[in-house]
Parts: structure tokens; sequence; C-alpha cells
């Protein structure tokens, strides 16, 4: 596309409830959206076309060591020059050349993946193709998990995993640290009996020196066990899964195809969690999803607390054929009263795929106006 403008806008949404992991609390989402507007040439001539991005880092630098404000800094002093510069130069920006564009700026794959976003969405709308459409997705319902954060005490624990379960969510992850660990899991089998699909995140609580704690969940039945070990312990995973029967998942470890193909190679993992801010877009989750199918290594969509934006787009991707499990695609409810596009709902335990051009939502005015800030113009026209 030629792009003609491009905006930020900050966006704080309040949380149904506060949400708990073992590194933080969250009270609210804060995040900012990507605006951007252009032309395309298609095969009917050009046409304008607008596209909208969300960046799913978190405020602070404890998930990952990009955070909101630095993302939003190096979109505005260095991405989006990048793209300017590329522009002027003869580069056409697609979804497919904005990472190769952005490569320069090492690491901040949040920040460059809600870029690439905005761009994919601008480019289907243009063609009107959906992103499914543009995966070659071809499932229209996607199964829902619900990931369900550490809680005061394992009576509203029980509590909460009832009302997920009454909801019909068809998979059940429990957060979990030292200390949250057995018990949360055995009272929720007890509570709800062995045929609950069932899994663990440990947001890389643990050491290998918990080898021996960590192996204790292998009586219980477990779909897997996300990410017991630090972001940067491949080895350890690896030494890990031979001494539990519980299949290891990596999440923080996984910011590109590179990474899974070395996960995979050591035998870090035998299931990946695909975040696409994570990985630096929807096309390397695209790619990791492919490599991941093509050893026979299971992938699940993972989320971010994302508003019906993001959630539009794990939808469309998690509609491809290698997303074996349910992912962390919960109804917009899960996290808010109510969402800044209409909301996603749960039938029958699953997501509707999207169906229209490009993301196929958008940002109800109304809610932008409630909970966005001012539209800072990055590239003005
Ligand atoms: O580790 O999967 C995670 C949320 C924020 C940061 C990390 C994680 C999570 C979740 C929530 O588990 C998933 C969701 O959006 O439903
Ligand atoms: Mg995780």
């Amino acid at each position: 596309m030629i792009i003609d403008s491009l905006t930020v806008r900050d966006l704080a949404l309040p949380l149904v409830a506060p949400f708990t992991t073992s590194f933080g609390t969250q009270t609210r989402r804060v995040t900012y959206l990507v605006h951007v507007t252009g032309t395309v040439q298609t095969a009917a001539g050009r046409v304008r076309t607008a596209g909208w991005g969300e960046c799913v880092s978190l405020a602070d630098p404890l998930y990952s060591s990009e955070y909101l404000a630095g993302a939003r800094e190096v979109t505005e002093r260095h991405l989006v020059p990048l793209l300017q510069h590329a522009q002027r130069e003869g580069t056409e920006i697609t979804a497919e050349t904005v990472a190769s564009v952005l490569a320069p700026v090492v690491g901040h794959p949040m920040a460059k993946a809600a870029l690439e976003m905005a761009v994919l969405d601008a480019q289907l709308r243009a063609h009107g193709v959906s992103l499914a459409q543009y995966f070659g997705a071809t499932r229209t319902h996607v199964p829902s998990g619900v990931s369900v954060g550490i809680q005061d005490s394992i009576d509203d624990l029980l509590r909460a995993v009832g009302g997920y379960l009454d909801a019909g969510y068809v998979r059940i992850k429990l957060k979990i640290q030292p200390g949250w660990d057995l018990e949360p899991v055995a009272a929720v089998r007890r509570a709800f009996g062995d045929d609950v699909p069932l899994q663990v995140d440990a947001n890389a609580a643990y050491t290998l020196v918990d080898a021996r704690q960590l192996r204790r969940l292998d009586d219980y039945g477990l779909l897997l066990i996300e990410q017991p070990l630090g972001e940067d312990d491949l080895v350890q995973h690896a030494t890990l899964a031979r001494q539990m029967s519980t299949p290891i998942c990596l999440d923080e470890s996984i910011a590109s195809a590179k990474d899974a193909a070395d996960a995979i190679t050591l035998g870090a993992a035998s299931v990946i969690n695909i975040k696409p801010g994570r990985v630096g877009g929807y096309l390397e989750a695209r790619r990791i999803h492919d490599l991941a199918r093509a050893h026979g290594i299971a992938v699940w969509c993972g989320g971010m607390l994302e508003t019906g934006l993001g959630r539009a787009a794990n939808a469309a991707l998690a509609a491809l054929d290698g997303f074996t499990l349910p992912g962390d695609i919960s109804a917009s409810d899960r996290f808010y009263t109510r969402d800044i596009t209409e909301p996603f709902v749960l039938e029958n335990g699953t997501i509707a795929v999207p169906t229209g051009p490009g993301l196929g939502v958008e940002p109800v005015p109304e809610m932008l106006d409630e909970h966005a800030g001012l539209v800072q113009e990055l590239w003005a026209a």
C-alpha cells in the first residue's frame, strides 16, 4: 500500500476482575491502537483503505522485556521513520515487507507486530479478503479456552472455574507459581473431575531445582505445563522434559520461528503457544504454525488480554489446521464489561471466526471516545 497517515491512540480498559499471574496483577488493560490509511492497487484500480493494529505489550516489563511506553516510543522514534524512509525510497509497504523494513531495529517484536497488523488489515480490506482467508484457514469457529489467574483462596478458584465451565469454555488453564500449584490443580480435579481439559502456566516462575515438585503435577493428567522455567532456559526445559511426563509447552521462550526450530531440535517443547505479538507479527506466527506442523508439534494460540481487534486476528490465525489445541481465545466478557468492538461471544464453547474483510471488526467510535486518548499523528498526510 501507499501509506498516507499513521496515528496511534492510547487506550485503557478496566478489567472485570483483577488478573494475577506469577509476575503480577493487572486491573486494567492499557495499550495503544495503530490506525493506518492509504491506497492499495487492486484489480479494480486504486482504492482507499484503512487498517487497525493493537499492541499486546503489557505496561511493565515483567512478562517480557518489552513494555508499553517503550513500544510506543520505539514506534514513534524508530519504526515509523523506517517505514517512511522505505516508502520514499520506493519499497512498497505491505504486510509481507513490514518485518524486513523494520528488521534494522533490534527486538521490540510487539511494537513491530502492531504496525504489521494495521498494514495487513488495511491491505486485506482493500482486496475484500478476510484474515482467515489470507491465512488459508478453513474453520469457521475455534474452540475457546480460558486462562484463570491466581486466586486468593481455593474456594475463589473453584467458583471461578465453575463459572467458566458453566459458560461453556472447553479448556481451563490455571496460572501457577511456587506455593500455588499442586493444591489448586488437585482441588480443580476433585471438584470437576478428570475429564476437564486442564493445563497450567507458570510464566517462568520455577527453576530446575523445583523439578521434583513439578514432576508431582504428572499425577493430574494435564494437557501441558506452559513455560515452567526462564525465558532463556531452552536447554533446561529439555532437561525437565526428560524428567516429567506432562508435555512441556513454551510461551516466553519462543520469539521467532528460529526459536521454535531450536526448541523442537533440543526437545525443549512438545507444544508451542503462538502469540503473534511476542513473535513480531501474524506472518511470523503463521511460519511457526507451519514449522511446528511439519514436525508434528502441537500449537495453540495464546492471548494477551486483547481487545476485540487482537481477538479477531487471533481467532483467524487459530482457524488454521495446525492449531490442534484450544487457545486462550475467550469471549470479550472474560476480561471486559464492554469491548471496543462488537463483542466476541461463546457459542457452544467456540468463538466465531470473523468473515468480513481484514480483521472483520472495527472499534465502536463511542468506546474510543470513552476509553482512548487523543489521536497522535506519527505520519501526517
Ligand atoms: O502467559 O499466557 C500468558 C496474559 C498476559 C500475559 C501472559 C499471559 C497471559 C494469559 C492471558 O494467560 C491469556 C488471555 O488473553 O486470555
Ligand atoms: Mg503463558
